[in-house]
């Protein structure tokens, strides 16, 4: 399927080494390498993605308007087929793109020292600000209430019903861990009313393998970005921390070695800012812990609920796969709470620091 779809962009699979490439859990992607030009070639998954010409669709809008008015920013567009369009539909196979591999670039898969997380945030907040212009509404929905957290715990509640009855019991203590925590999704409720909280162009996938460093660990751009769609600034910097703050990831089985590394809090914290000071409204700049809470909360209900579901959207590699993530992220979540005070004067003085230019 590969050559077919290779073709469709002139180009001949056989003068290419193609390897799978990257994590992701939900698409596949591949590294296209040749004698002169590299590239990343990817499907789309489209049980996930219902519509994937929206992607296509939001990257044009955004690449367009980034060309326009921030013409030094590294923008990664897709390449166009001969044929001009950025998507080839194979029949049978779905839907890829390629974009072009970003010479001397490299991701990182675990963030082991504060300055990447510094470097990841200051990418994702400079992303967000160079689109503050940007009529956020023109965006396609790519996925519909993607990190709508009331809606995830509605899907956790309907597991709970409709699961497999024999996990539902086995995993009892976990149900109630969840269960106990739904203050977290009681605050986004408020959140979701207050107009303090504004609606931007957000990432939605911050992690930090979605970042492309250069040979001297500086952050050049941010990459898939098929989840760009409006939405509030606690899933971005969530995200982060959820994947930065501890030194091994969500897929580890030794929770003991799950820790919240403060110094990373506070890189990440500075990174953002150091872009995104004059957008965030104030009561915004109160909220980074709380974005940990809520992602991180988010995600572990999502592993948990997928368990209960028998694994229908994340697949399992391993018996008991979605609850040993899901474990780890509530492991992760009570971390995080353990070290609330203490982030809570790092977040008072990081903001404090960073003053506004309207402050002057
Ligand atoms: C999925 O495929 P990947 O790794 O980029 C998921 C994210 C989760 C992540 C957890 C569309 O992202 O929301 O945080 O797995 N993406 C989708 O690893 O569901
Ligand atoms: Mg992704």
């Amino acid at each position: 399927m590969l050559p077919v779809v290779l073709s469709a962009y002139g180009l001949k699979a056989e003068l290419f080494e193609i390897t799978a490439f990257g994590a992701g859990l939900i698409n596949h992607t591949w590294r296209v390498k040749g004698a002169a030009r590299d590239f990343i070639l990817q499907r789309v998954n489209d049980d996930v993605f219902k519509n994937p010409e929206d992607i296509e669709e939001n990257i044009r809008l955004i690449a367009d308007y980034l060309k326009q008015h921030h013409p030094g920013y590294l923008f990664v567009a897709p390449v166009q087929t001969v044929d001009k369009r950025e998507m080839v539909f194979s029949p049978g196979n779905g839907y890829f793109r390629l974009f072009p591999f970003i010479r001397d670039s490299r991701t990182v898969t675990v963030v082991d020292n504060a300055l990447q997380a510094w470097e990841a945030a200051h990418q994702f907040g400079l992303f967000t600000k160079n689109l503050a212009g940007f009529p956020a509404g023109q965006l396609k929905i790519t996925l519909p209430d993607f990190h709508n957290l009331s809606l995830r715990y509605g899907q956790f509640e309907q597991a709970l019903q409709n699961g497999n009855p024999e996990r539902i019991r086995e995993c009892a203590a976990w149900i109630a861990i969840a269960q106990s925590c739904y203050n977290i999704v009681a605050e986004f409720e408020m959140i979701k009313t207050n107009p303090a909280f504004k609606i931007r162009v957000t990432h939605h996938d911050t992690k930090i393998s979605n970042v492309l460093f250069d040979p001297q660990d500086k952050g050049l751009c941010v990459i898939d970005l098929d989840t760009v769609m409006p939405g509030y600034f606690i899933s971005d910097v969530g995200d982060m921390m959820r994947t930065y703050l501890s030194p091994i990831g969500e897929e580890e089985p030794d929770y003991r070695q799950i820790e919240v590394r403060v110094d990373f809090f506070s890189a990440i914290v500075k990174g953002y800012l150091q872009e995104m000071k004059d957008e965030l409204t104030e009561t915004e700049k109160t909220c980074f812990i709380y974005a940990g809470k809520f992602m991180i909360y988010m995600q572990a209900i999502r592993f948990l609920t997928d368990y209960l579901n028998n694994d229908i959207y994340y697949g399992a590699k391993y018996p008991r796969h979605n609850l040993v993530r899901a474990g780890n992220q509530f492991t992760l979540l009570q971390r995080l709470l353990d070290k609330e005070s203490l982030l809570a004067r790092i977040q008072l003085k990081e903001c404090a620091e960073a003053i506004p230019k309207q402050g002057y």
